[in-house]
């Protein structure tokens, strides 16, 4: 595989080197970690295929007692069963527009927020039994006899994507200046070539990166030097089909013992984390995995995917509706939301409802997450048929999905995007933010989003780049220096992949 721009590999000496997930931390890891505790994870053999529990913890001392922590904490991790959605005749959506029946579209009312419900759903309780891998392939072959076909065949088979978007209650430092209106974006090397169906990207403290592949359900290493890949491992459990596989990874700043990884089951999406240990051999660097929240709704399509640590240090997860259209609204369900947890799974504190892991609601399905200097949270979203959208993410805001889409029908109920796009122009996957803009990585628009910032609002129109150079674009990271790594994704069922792709790229961009 050719390797250029070594010199732009490298992260400059001396730099305090960011890790995390698919979306970048802004300000670096001193910042946002330093409240957290280490991550806890027994000693476990390596090669064990079986699921396993880490006994629930308080990760921090416990909160002084107020009207939000005297009320029980409820699990919330519900076994959302994996009912299969409606039929989808038209192919996937990861494009903007696939999988709703044609036809006027109707208003519906959705009943006020229920308490969960047993009859609904298992919650998901944290001690228990140890789920075998074969056990969990059975489950999903019944789930696969119904889902919708994810083939891409239909016209323009857009990729969605998600972004997170800062704790709305954070209180943002002064705001910087505007960016300007127009920038600029330059390739300056291929780190890695020859990927297949990557998804999610991870940089490591030393400039090496780790990338999941989506069909495989393998996580790599690429040496920042050589572009050398070198297998972890593969993540077990993984059923990978249509949109769904093994999606967003990320590391928290604990020394990089652990990557948490958001992977399609056979039953359901689910984040999981996994001890990584780069000294074993090739392939057998990674853990016994430990679930960390399961029952996020799976589907051929819509499946969300990106995981990214905050800047208060919980994680947050973006999700699909599974093409059911109907869980955005149902808050019961985790579903068409942006998720937020501790890094064991559990409800962040002052969490809208501080029994759920739900943090935003009435998402179709993000993929891009990331936060700005001002710890603001922004996301994208795939559309339906006509707006993609980039939104500021608020905690218990309601985005609209599926009685608004874009900025249509938003008035005044749902919060409205920051900017939209149709969707042949964007299917946002990945985002950054970097030089005071927000980088969105456009699947079936082929192109790189710049959205320039003034603190909460666009300083300027969103401008282009990139468009038709490298087809597909999945992920995009900021680096420690505030430019990118771009992932494509030509070969993910819906590209033309030639003989280099996938590819990692690395930009200047300002
Ligand atoms: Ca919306």
């Amino acid at each position: 595989m050719a390797v250029t721009g070594a010199a732009d590999r490298k992260r400059p000496d001396g730099a305090p080197l960011r890790r995390g997930g698919s979306a970048r931390r802004p300000g670096g890891p001193a910042q946002f970690h330093a409240a957290r505790g280490a991550v806890r994870c027994r000693s476990v053999p390596f090669g064990a295929v079986r699921y396993r529990s880490v006994p629930f913890r308080p990760a921090s001392p416990p909160p002084p007692p107020g009207p939000a922590t005297a009320r029980p904490a409820l699990r919330v991790r519900w076994g959302v069963s994996a009912s299969v959605g409606k039929a989808c005749t038209l192919g996937g959506a990861e494009s903007s527009s696939r999988c709703r029946p044609s036809g006027r579209r109707q208003r519906r009312r959705f009943p006020p927020r229920r308490r969960p419900d047993p009859r609904r759903g298992q919650p998901v309780v944290r001690r228990r039994p140890a789920v075998t891998v074969s056990a969990a392939l059975a489950a999903a072959a019944l789930v696969f006899t119904a889902g919708c076909s994810s083939d891409g065949g239909g016209a323009g088979g857009a990729a969605g994507s998600a972004s997170p978007t800062s704790e709305g209650s954070s209180t943002p430092s002064a705001s910087p200046s505007p960016a300007p209106a127009k920038g600029s974006a330059k390739v300056t090397g291929t780190v890695a070539t020859g990927l297949d169906t990557p998804w999610g990207l991870a940089p490591l403290s030393g400039g090496d990166l780790l990338v999941s592949s989506r069909d495989s359900g393998k996580i790599l290493r690429v040496d920042a030097g050589s572009g050398k890949k070198t297998e972890a491992g593969t993540v077990p459990g993984v059923a990978a089909e249509g949109e769904g596989g093994l999606l967003g990874i990320a590391v928290p700043d604990d020394g990089e013992k652990m990557i948490y990884a958001y992977l399609t089951t056979a039953s359901d999406n689910r984040i999981v984390r996994m001890l990584y240990s780069p000294d074993r051999p090739a392939g057998k660097q990674l853990g016994a995995v430990d679930t960390v929240l399961r029952g996020i709704p799976r589907g051929t399509i819509h499946n969300g995917g990106r995981i990214a640590f905050g800047p208060d240090g919980d994680l947050y997860a973006g999700t699909g509706d599974s093409g059911r259209e109907g869980l955005s609204q149902d808050r019961d369900s985790l579903g068409g939301k942006i998720l937020r947890m501790t890094e064991d799974g559990e409800p962040a504190k002052g969490n809208p409802d501080p029994g759920s892991v739900v943090y935003s609601w009435g998402h179709r399905n993000v993929q891009g997450l990331a936060w700005d200097a001002q710890g603001r949270l922004w996301a994208s979203e795939f559309g339906q048929h006509t707006w993609d959208e980039l939104n500021l993410i608020e905690k218990g805001g309601n985005y609209g999905w599926p009685e608004a889409e874009g900025r249509d029908g938003s008035g005044g109920e749902f919060t409205a995007p920051v900017e939209q796009w149709r969707t042949d122009q964007a299917s946002p996957s990945g985002i950054a933010v970097a030089k005071g803009s927000v980088w969105m990585a456009g699947l079936r628009g082929e192109r790189l989003w710049r959205i320039p910032l003034d603190g909460a609002r666009p300083a300027a129109d969103p401008q282009a780049f990139l468009e038709g150079e490298y087809g597909r674009l999945r992920t995009v990271v900021a680096t420690d220096d505030g430019d990118l790594w771009v992932v494509t994704s030509e070969t993910d069922g819906r590209g033309s992949p030639d003989g280099d792709d996938d590819r990692i790229l690395r930009l200047e961009v300002s």
